[in-house]
């Protein structure tokens, strides 16, 4: 995917922008997707899901699929445990209506 922040086409007239409350580092830090539909109108009809892990030690830290949350102002989140320094992934799939909208991921160093 492209840098946090960018809008990214998810499928005909819908886009998606995600970042995180601060630049990861060690600890947890809280992913957030934002869906827009045309112009800009939110779209919280969807279900996110994020699966995290190392590239380089496959297995060790992946959590498997799990859904991010909902907030209050419409936006997606979800917490990611980052437990050691080195090259991580992040892997978003976007479902609408149970159906794989929009499959990504963001790889980043620590
Ligand atoms: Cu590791």
């Amino acid at each position: 995917m492209p840098e946090p922040g960018a809008n990214v086409q998810i499928g005909s007239g819908y886009y998606m922008v995600y970042g995180f409350d601060k630049k990861p580092k060690l600890g947890t830090v809280i992913m957030k997707v934002d869906i827009f539909k045309g112009e800009g109108e939110r779209d919280t009809s969807f279900q996110v899901k994020g699966d995290s892990g190392m590239p380089s030690m496959r297995g060790a830290h992946e959590t498997g699929d799990r859904a991010f949350q909902l907030s209050r102002k419409g936006s997606y989140l979800l917490p990611i445990d980052i437990v050691m320094p080195g090259d991580w992934e992040i892997r978003l799939t976007i479902l609408k209506d149970g159906k794989v909208f929009f499959g990504g991921r963001y790889n980043f160093d620590i």
